[in-house]
């Protein structure tokens, strides 16, 4: 081990810097290219690295000290070896210079942090010049993430802070003209976390009060469900990350309805009861291969639109233990016979809690039919990463005008409620995809295009 002394290295056309931060004290263990202190100009912050590692010995600068290339930084308690590498004409460290992409910078122009290690103190004779790409780079001052608040901070800092994700326009600084420190960093994190979810999200969710509803009357506690729990988790999610619009839509399903209780005697034979609901997933594919933008979810990345080329429905089935969604595969492959006995073991399965992970995986887009119970309308929630969703209600005989407009005519007419993610579908296209389903379900023939 021998003392060796660390100079400020060739930093380029910058003279009399100031000393803005110390990252390091005596004693403390360094390892090559960890930053030692911040200087700054007016215009320029550059952080300067060690060019071995070491013990430092002795601090020969402090905050406000102004440095230009040569000026004594520190004394460091390195081992021969380093000190024999340093003074090699040509510095290991300086063949592949490898400057990061500050991306906290909003400037836009030339914004790189230095992380390319410097030599310091080689003998005099043994210095190498230092070619001009290989100099630190500094990062403009007063760059931030909001150039409408700009952020003050050190590059070791806005690395400190990209690595906790920390957004710096959002970090109050301590330090001497409102420059953040990394404590500031720090603290801010801290405090997020503390946040409860939502608030930290930046949604300002008002906590619900505990409220003890035992002083208003006689309670029962029951535990909820796995199934409750984990639906309740994500029905929350897709609520929340998805803006959702709801399109209503009524579909004449007369004939349909005529023409499905023809087949019932039929379907009866091959033990198949011929419902609705299969009918419902032969239009829903004829109208995804339409509009298939429907047919999609959005890439993780927010970047890219995955479309997809196969039709597996899902469908919201009620059981004991509550709501699940069985996937049914490859409906276009399909008719509807096979589907509607797809559906019925599915649902059995379900009730019966035997329905397999992968049964319930893979869905392109949800139908959820309260048809059979009750209600006139309801708002689906969309059943992400899927990007839509068809709630079906309770048909019902209405009057409607006949083609002459001149008389009422009782027809069928089924609710539809079309929830889709408005990130990926416009409402022209909601309405253009219940207008199709609705020409579908009114001519029965259609279906079978
Ligand atoms: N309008 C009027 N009647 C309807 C109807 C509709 N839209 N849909 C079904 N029916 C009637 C059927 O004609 C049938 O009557 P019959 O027994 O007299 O023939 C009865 O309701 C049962 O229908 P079905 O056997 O076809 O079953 P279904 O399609 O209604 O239900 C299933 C299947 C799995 C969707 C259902 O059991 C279920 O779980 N529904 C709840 C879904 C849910 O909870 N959704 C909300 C999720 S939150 O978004």
């Amino acid at each position: 081990m021998s003392i060796k002394e660390v100079l400020v290295p060739d930093i380029g056309n910058f003279k009399d810097v100031e000393v803005i931060e110390l990252m390091v004290k005596p004693g403390d263990s360094l390892a090559a290219d960890d930053s030692i202190m911040t200087v700054e100009s007016d215009k320029a912050a550059m952080d300067i690295p060690a060019p071995f590692a070491g013990t430092v010995k002795e601090l020969k600068i402090k905050v406000g000290d102004k440095v230009s290339a040569g000026s004594l930084v520190l004394l460091l308690d390195a081992p021969d070896e380093s000190a024999a590498k340093s003074a090699a004409p040509v510095v290991k460290s300086f063949t592949a210079p490898s400057p990061l992409v500050d991306a906290d910078s909003g400037s836009g122009e030339g914004t790189l942090v230095a992380s390319v290690p410097l030599p310091s103190n080689p003998a005099p004779q043994a210095r190498a010049p230092i070619p001009p790409r290989n100099r630190p780079h500094p990062v403009a001052a007063h760059a931030g993430f909001d150039s409408a608040k700009p952020a003050h901070a050190s590059p070791s800092v806005r690395r400190f802070a990209r690595e906790l994700g920390a957004e710096l326009s959002r970090v109050k600084g301590s330090g001497p003209r409102g420059r953040i420190l990394k404590e500031d960093v720090q603290s801010w994190v801290k405090a997020e976390l503390a946040k409860p979810a939502g608030e930290a999200f930046g949604l300002g969710i008002t906590p619900a009060p505990v409220i003890d509803f035992s002083q208003f009357g006689e309670v029962e506690s029951q535990p909820l469900s796995r199934i409750k729990k984990l639906s309740g988790a994500n029905l929350h999610r897709n609520w929340v990350t998805a803006p959702h619009v709801t399109q209503f839509d009524e579909a004449d399903i007369t004939d349909l309805e005529e023409f499905r209780k023809s087949m019932q005697d039929e379907a009866a034979k091959r033990g198949v009861k011929l419902t609705l609901l299969a009918f419902l997933m032969k239009a829903v594919v004829n109208a995804l291969r339409a509009y298939p933008n429907f047919n999609a979810s959005l890439a993780a990345d927010g970047e890219n639109l995955v479309l997809k080329k196969y039709f597996h429905v899902g469908f919201a089935c009620d059981t004991p233990d509550g709501l699940v969604v069985p996937v049914v595969r490859d409906v276009n492959k399909k008719d509807v016979m096979d589907i509607a006995r797809e559906l019925a073991e599915m649902s059995d399965l379900a009730r019966e809690r035997k329905l397999k992970v992968d049964a319930m995986q893979g869905g392109c887009f949800t139908i959820s039919s309260l048809g059979g119970i009750g209600g006139t309308q309801f708002t689906p929630i969309i059943n992400c990463p899927e990007v839509a969703i068809l709630g079906v209600s309770r048909s019902d005989w209405k009057p409607v005008w006949n083609k002459t407009a001149k008389t009422f005519e009782p027809r069928l007419m089924l609710p539809l409620s079309l929830s889709y993610d408005h990130r990926v579908i416009d409402g022209a296209d909601g309405a253009r995809f219940t207008s199709h389903l609705r020409a579908m379900l009114s001519d029965v023939r259609r279906l079978l295009l």
